[in-house]
């Protein structure tokens, strides 16, 4: 099976998505998802200046020496333009292989470990009874584990938290980043009583996670997760920058709250510190952004030998495309966690047809050979790309803060 074209399409219908299609000799189509938010055209280039090229002519089938040859091959590795790039090569591979032997893409992955996979859906609310309302919503479309954020007194402008009725988006369509603010200590105060008033309307059965959004010192998460301790979160998300692994130590000793970090990461060097010493419970990372199907899946053997869980990073910047690839490995690998669903505005399925269903709180990626999605090219023409950036963050003073 011989690559015969490798083609980046961008379109951006409802968002921005860039996608990865490759044809082979036999007349197959292998799409993999390439969308980084806010940088969509970097990983554009990336893929048809430096890596289509280098596609044309291998064998569809070779999936781990492409992997090698792009990762190694290129002397620069990791970084999230890269890894986004091979991730877009990885899961088309993976696409057409399955599509290739006939077969649903987690069949060859090891096949189903479990019926379907617990989905989180989003609920925010700018006071209480707007996220009681939210979350009651929430429910009634089938989610059983929900993801709560609420906003702070004094606090504007609040990642998570949107007006009434209106999806959660974080990029926005706009020449320059609009700006959100940020108060750990107006924080710190707030949430664990925003928690506890959530618990106790939903009762001890919910699965409740929250995202702190990498915005506090470790001493901080370190005292948030204390006095989250008595709400039995699910997870904490990433309670600080991540990047620095040692800062969990100290998270760590201090609370017994499970702790979800890595969606920004990109290599598994992200997590030897963290895996190793087993300071998280959860992976964050999607396909998408860590190298796709063939990286991930190390990362997840590696985080299963210390008990530690995947949680799927799922919002609707990863594109149906890399939803599906998350799908059809979190069906397959022993350490499934949970898995973020943040359905796509109805515009997408204009683009994207897709195969996976959602049914009792459970997702699965559908019986269709490969990965059981299709892209219509010229649907993606008739949306171009639109540019759009996520918020920057300012504390009160104005100092710039982690977003
Ligand atoms: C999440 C994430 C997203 C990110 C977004 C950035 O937990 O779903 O934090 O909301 O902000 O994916 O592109
Ligand atoms: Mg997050």
């Amino acid at each position: 099976m011989i690559i015969e074209s490798a083609e980046v399409v961008v379109t951006s219908p409802g968002r921005t998505f860039v996608t990865l299609r490759i044809t082979t000799d036999e007349g197959l189509i292998g799409l993999g998802d390439a969308t980084l938010n806010g940088r969509e055209l970097a990983v554009a280039s990336y893929l048809s200046d430096h890596v289509a090229p280098l596609l044309i002519g291998r064998d569809a089938h070779a999936v781990e020496d492409t992997w090698q040859y792009l990762h190694r091959g290129a002397y620069w590795r990791r970084g999230p333009v890269t890894m986004t790039a091979i991730a877009a090569v990885d899961v088309a591979l993976w696409d057409l292989v399955a599509q290739r032997a006939g077969l649903p893409l987690y069949q060859l992955l090891g096949g189903a470990s479990r019926r379907g996979l617990l989905a989180y859906g989003h609920a925010g609310g700018r006071d209480l009874p707007e996220l009681s309302e939210a979350i009651h919503r929430r429910l009634a479309e089938g989610f059983r584990a929900i993801r709560v954020q609420s906003g702070v007194p004094g606090i504007a402008a609040l990642y998570g938290v949107t007006d009434p009725g209106t999806a959660y988006e974080p990029a926005r369509r706009a020449a320059r980043p609009v700006e959100e603010q940020w108060d750990s200590r107006a924080y710190l105060r707030h949430l664990p009583g925003v928690l506890e008033a959530v618990r106790h309307e939903f009762g001890p059965e919910l699965p409740l996670l929250h995202d702190v959004h990498h915005r506090l010192t470790p001493i901080e998460a370190a005292r948030l997760g204390r006095s989250l301790e008595p709400y039995d979160l699910f997870w904490l998300e990433d309670c600080t920058p991540a990047e620095n692994q040692e800062a969990l130590r100290l998270v760590r000793s201090h609370t017994v709250t499970p702790l979800a970090i890595g969606e920004v990461f990109n290599s598994v060097h992200d997590y030897r510190t963290l895996i190793g010493e087993q300071l998280v419970d959860f992976i964050r990372s999607s396909p998408t952004h860590t190298g796709g199907i063939t990286a991930l899946r190390r990362i997840l053997d590696l985080a299963g030998l210390h008990q530690i869980r995947s949680g799927m990073h799922g919002p609707t910047d990863v594109s149906p495309v890399g939803m599906a690839a998350a799908l059809h490995l979190g069906l397959a690998v022993h350490n499934f966690g949970i898995q973020e669903y943040m359905p796509h505005a109805a515009v997408t399925a204009d683009v994207f047809e897709t195969s996976f269903t959602f049914a009792a709180g459970l997702l699965h990626p559908g019986e269709l050979p490969g990965l059981g999605v299709r892209l219509d090219l010229a649907a993606a023409a008739r949306y171009p790309y639109q540019a759009a950036y996520l918020p920057v963050n300012r504390l009160p003073d104005g100092t710039v803060h982690d977003w």
